[in-house]
């Protein structure tokens, strides 16, 4: 009965049905975090690598930061900001009771001002997924698994990014390092690149310093990063191999999409070294490799 019941469930899978593509920068990690949530379900998708400086790649779209993710699942769809991308997507995945359509229409954009009178779009719901009951049950066996998920979800989203750059522009060498590595991986023109790999190495080494401020950073900006990925560790804790059991949940995804933008970077080397994260990476690693996982 089991085996017939998951044959049947993996024929629900929209498997040619979901038409997907990704505008992105490859470096960006709220790009590697959707990428990280679409290789480890296995779903096929389409990159174009959006040019940074002219971005004519999104020009059709109004709403001007990446990720962005076309969706075709009948009609063609817009779905912006990584967290509701991957909300969106996992609840069509869990649940076909709605169309994606409807289903993003759960997570309306709302204006909202901060508190240094700048506008911002923030995405409703965006940590939530749109399930009834006899789907949450299937999908969060624990009640407190959920919350946690969602907790850790905001985590990487609001604070574990944030350590980021400040930490891959720490010194000049760093950055230049760091830009070196963006202009290889991203889409720039020849001279676009040399520019951008100088200009922007120099220019990110002093933003980062401000950002370093603003999100009150200690002086040590490893010493935030060590603090923030232990936590994690601890967090998923020695009973369970990822935040989600014996398989990846949406925080997992996340945090490692976040994390694996610094690969190649003297901070990765350095988190590897000075923290206990290493364990759980290799896992999450060898979880996204074994792509196509039933839901
Ligand atoms: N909340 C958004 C943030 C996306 C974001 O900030 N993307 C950056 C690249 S890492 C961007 O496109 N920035 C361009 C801009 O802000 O104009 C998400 O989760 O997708
Ligand atoms: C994403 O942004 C575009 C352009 O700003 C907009 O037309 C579209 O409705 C947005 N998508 C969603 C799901 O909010």
């Amino acid at each position: 009965m089991k085996k017939i019941e998951s044959v049947l469930f993996f024929l629900q899978l929209p498997a040619g049905s979901l038409q997907l593509t990704l505008y992105q920068y490859k470096t960006c990690p709220f790009c590697s975090k959707v990428r990280a949530f679409l290789d480890y379900h296995g779903l096929p998708y389409e990159i174009v690598e959006v040019n940074p400086i002219m971005r004519k790649e999104i020009k059709f779209s109004s709403y001007r930061k990446v990720p962005i993710l076309l969706a075709n699942a009948g009609s063609p769809l817009q779905l912006n900001d990584s967290s509701v991308i991957i909300s969106a997507i996992k609840t069509y995945l869990v649940s076909r009771r709605n169309s994606l359509e409807e289903i993003v229409s759960f997570y309306p954009a709302i204006k909202t001002v901060t508190e240094q009178g700048k506008e911002v779009l923030e995405y409703e719901n965006k940590y939530w997924l749109m399930l009834d009951e006899k789907e949450t049950k299937r999908v969060y066996p624990v009640k407190e698994v959920r919350v946690e998920e969602m907790k850790w979800r905001k985590w990487a989203d609001d604070w574990l990014v944030h350590l980021i750059s400040p930490n891959v522009y720490r010194t000049p060498k760093e950055a230049l390092a760091s830009f070196d590595y963006i202009v290889r991986e991203g889409k720039f023109g020849t001279l676009e690149g040399l520019f951008a790999k100088y200009v922007g190495a120099v220019a990110m080494f002093f933003v980062s310093k401000r950002l370093k401020k603003r999100h009150q950073l200690r002086d040590d900006v490893r010493e935030d990063l060590y603090e923030a990925v232990n936590e994690w560790v601890k967090a998923v804790g020695k009973n369970r191999l990822f935040m989600g059991g014996n398989q990846p949940n949406l925080a997992d995804l996340a945090v490692y999409g976040v994390l694996r933008v610094m690969e190649g970077l003297e901070a990765f080397d350095d988190m590897m070294v000075h923290t206990k994260i290493q364990p759980w990476y290799q896992r999450m690693e060898e979880a996204i490799e074994k792509t196509g996982v039933a839901i």
